[in-house]
């Protein structure tokens, strides 16, 4: 539907958007700056969140309950949190656990060497699970940041089969506990080490087909994981929906063959943005458009937001170039034309053998993919 109004672009809850606490929460550390915002609360980021349209907030454990804190102090943080969700009706959808920042985790989680390791990395995700679902959340992301340090230490079919016995653990748990919940395996090539297990979504699709229960289990791709391994996302994205897989996806945006950056939602390469937009919702996926990105490390927290709403109205800007895109007549005649227009008709399968093709056409049409794409592009830059 193309929008129209002052309020053309202006997000509400039915859009389906949602941050994580970490995103809008990111305090602008990177590896050689200390962070240069102050921490910002729970209830504070649902508020404004809120304010601003979105559906809902996705957390990992320790977003919201910091690590040490005794079963008291834990029940009175959630109580205060379920409250701001309650006054604002903000949604959590998602959940996840941090497996990457506690030293003990330092080669990684459920491939540590260490089975004392992968033991405590499997009851802090119980924990974080039972939370997640006490807030909502029906999906569970399992992202292993540090999964596969140095292949001195360890044969990777062995770490495999360990990441494999923590999800089979963890469906289990689930299923015993009757949680309405889905896991979503999130692939990054690299980054914070030089390489992590699984690292494209096309690997986790894989290895969802080996699993126990893989029926409960999806993939969450993310934007900037892709293009860091410097593929296309919607390619990625696409087999995912059509494996009947895309359980959740993280948006943002990111250069090529560059470090970790998740900048602001289509702030780079706005036409992969575009084509992963017109994806989504042709497809009419119901899913949440979860941003996993966070602002400029130059802003205040008035940035913060800034980058918040700017993500939000770029993806309702380029939904709006979609249903542009579908309804342009110049466009979709040229995409009429591409098999032969309507005179073609298929060969059928059984005739395939004596079926008499005419080459020198075949070898000498063109597509007009140049008039296509010039197209898109103009719609994209506004002049059409
Ligand atoms: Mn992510």
């Amino acid at each position: 539907m193309m929008r129209g109004g002052k309020d053309a672009f202006r997000p509400r809850p039915e859009d389906h958007f949602t941050f994580g606490l970490w995103t809008v929460g990111n305090p602008g550390r990177d590896p050689f700056g200390e962070p240069v915002r102050p921490p910002l609360s729970p209830i504070v980021i649902v508020r404004k969140l809120a304010e601003l349209g979105a559906y809902g907030v996705n957390l990992h454990d320790n977003d919201l309950v910091p690590p040490g804190a005794s079963a008291s102090e834990r029940d009175k943080i959630v109580r205060e949190f379920k409250q701001a969700l309650a006054d604002t009706g903000m949604k959590v959808p998602m959940a996840t656990t941090n497996l990457f920042s506690d030293p003990a985790f330092r080669d990684g989680a459920f491939t540590s060497s260490d089975s004392r390791v992968r033991a405590y990395a499997l009851q802090k995700t119980l924990a974080a699970i039972d939370l997640g679902v006490e807030l909502g959340a029906t999906t569970y992301v399992c992202w292993g940041g540090r999964e596969g340090e140095t292949n001195a230490a360890k044969d990777p079919r062995t770490a495999l089969a360990w990441y494999r016995d923590a999800i089979n653990y963890l469906c289990e748990y689930v299923r015993s506990q009757r949680y309405d919940l889905r896991f979503a395996l999130e692939a990054k090539p690299n980054e914070p080490r030089g390489d992590i297990f699984l690292p494209t979504t096309g690997h986790m699709l894989a290895f969802i087909y080996t699993l126990d229960h893989p029926e409960m289990v999806g993939v969450n791709p993310e934007l900037a994981h892709e293009r860091m391994a410097g593929l296309d996302f919607s390619h990625a994205v696409a087999q995912a929906l059509e494996a009947g897989k895309l359980f959740h996806i993280d948006l943002n945006g990111q250069q090529v063959g560059r470090f970790d950056q998740d900048l602001r939602f289509g702030s780079d390469d706005p036409k992969g943005a575009f084509f992963l937009v017109k994806l989504l919702e042709d497809a009419k996926w119901s899913g949440m458009r979860h941003f996993d990105s966070h602002a400029y490390r130059t802003e205040d927290e008035s940035g913060v937001w800034d980058f918040a709403a700017g993500s939000m109205r770029t993806y309702l800007i380029l939904k709006d170039k979609v249903a542009r895109f579908n309804a342009d007549p110049e466009i979709q005649q040229l995409l009429a034309e591409l098999d032969g227009g309507k005179s073609s008709a298929r060969v059928p399968f059984s005739e395939l053998r004596n079926t008499k093709f005419d080459l020198a056409a075949l070898r000498s049409r063109g597509y007009a993919y140049e008039r296509l794409d010039q197209l898109t592009m103009e719609l994209l830059l506004g002049v059409r």
